[in-house]
């Protein structure tokens, strides 16, 4: 059981090493919401994906604060949390707000692990304390500038790469990358972009030995996710469509994706990621981790996960100098053989250093019981 003593908000901004561009906008610096649960004699975090703009999903920062410090802050300390699970059934009369939910049970996840003893991997029953690392590349202005990141990357290890496409800057770029580099894994990831009548754009990419194709097309056209996958042999890989556990066994069901991206801001939290796993593994569905340019307590979460039995393709949990100068905790660091260490200590794991901490903060919210 855990009793909670308040519950703090911190927003904090990073700069980023450089701007990263998707079909969905270009973002330069990186803003996030920590939640703190204060515990009697520990304290655990987690950290809100919610972006400055709702372009990735409906979500964004401000309302995801909004929402955790009116209505989630309050709701979870106003009772008894006996098991993690309560956090989500506290919060369950409000409507949508995964990112948000995801955070404030992470914290409060964190302080329960603490306090037993036991690490995020050990709770999600993960098998590896090492796990392979792929790396996403923005849209870059021309195929030459974005090789040459890719090399870079492929010299430090990364074992996967995945390039960003929008509508322009898709077959020729992705062609110019796979003919220089004919052996490396690649997938791509529209975030959404296209529409079925880009079919004849896949039809070619299909052609270039690509792992997967990530959301080609928009959030809700789970058929047309379908049909287009009848047509292709490249798996079809969905991210921002599968919203809960139910939403991947749909999905599966439909045919609209032969593998899926885990991110547990998309879906409401680190449990319902675990149900997507155990319900994909179950149906033989490859997943992988996602990422959210999260610094090192969302990163540190991302890497229990990818522990677990069913995570068997490299997913986007890279090392924090792919992101930032400098993280809000120690650095996660890539080994030369494209892997990053699990943390293995109680909860997450790791702590923001504080010094970074109180230098990246931008605003702060006390809630009491
Ligand atoms: C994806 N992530 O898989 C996302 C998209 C994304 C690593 O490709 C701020 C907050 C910036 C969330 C940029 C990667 C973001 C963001 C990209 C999410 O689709
Ligand atoms: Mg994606």
């Amino acid at each position: 059981m855990v009793e909670l003593k308040a519950i703090e908000l911190r927003e904090v901004s990073l700069p980023l090493v450089r701007p990263f561009r998707t079909s969905f906008g270009e973002e330069s610096g990186k803003r996030a919401i920590l939640v703190r649960a204060i515990g009697d004699d520990v304290e655990g975090w987690g950290e809100c994906v919610a972006s400055e703009e709702p372009r990735y999903s409906e979500e964004w920062l401000d309302g995801a604060w909004m929402a955790l410090e009116r209505w989630m802050a309050p709701s979870v300390l106003g009772g008894e949390v006996k098991r993690p699970g309560d956090v989500v059934e506290r919060v369950r009369w409000i409507r949508g707000q995964r990112m948000a939910k995801a955070a404030i049970e992470a914290a409060v996840l964190d302080v329960w692990l603490r306090k037993a003893g036991v690490s995020l991997s050990d709770y999600v029953s993960g098998v590896r304390d090492r796990v392979p690392c792929g790396v996403s590349v923005g849209i870059a202005p021309t195929a030459k500038a974005m090789l040459e990141e890719i090399r870079g990357y492929l010299a430090q290890g990364y074992r996967r790469i995945k390039m960003k496409i929008e509508p322009e800057r898709d077959l020729a770029v992705v062609r110019a990358v796979r003919e220089a580099l004919p052996d490396t894994p690649l997938s791509v990831d529209a975030n959404g972009a296209y529409t079925p009548a880009d079919t004849p754009l896949f039809e070619a990419l299909d052609e270039l030995g690509l792992m997967m194709i990530e959301q080609p097309l928009d959030t809700e056209d789970l058929t047309e996710h379908a049909a287009l996958q009848g047509r292709l042999r490249t798996p079809i890989c969905l991210d921002e469509s599968i919203r809960s556990a139910r939403d991947a066994l749909a999905a599966i069901g439909l045919g609209a994706c032969r593998i899926i991206n885990i991110k547990p801001g998309r879906v409401g939290g680190i449990l319902e990621a675990k149900r997507v796993h155990d319900v994909a593994m179950r149906s033989r569905i490859p997943v992988w981790i996602g990422g959210m340019l999260e610094t090192g307590v969302g990163r540190a979460a991302n890497l229990a996960l990818a522990s677990m039995p069913g995570v068997t393709l490299p997913g986007d949990t890279s090392a924090s100098d792919r992101y930032f100068p400098e993280d809000l905790t120690e650095p996660f660091v890539l080994s030369p053989d494209g892997t990053m260490a699990v943390p293995g200590g109680p909860g997450i794991g790791v702590d923001p250093l504080p010094g970074r901490l109180e230098a990246c903060t931008v605003r702060a919210s006390l809630i009491k019981p």
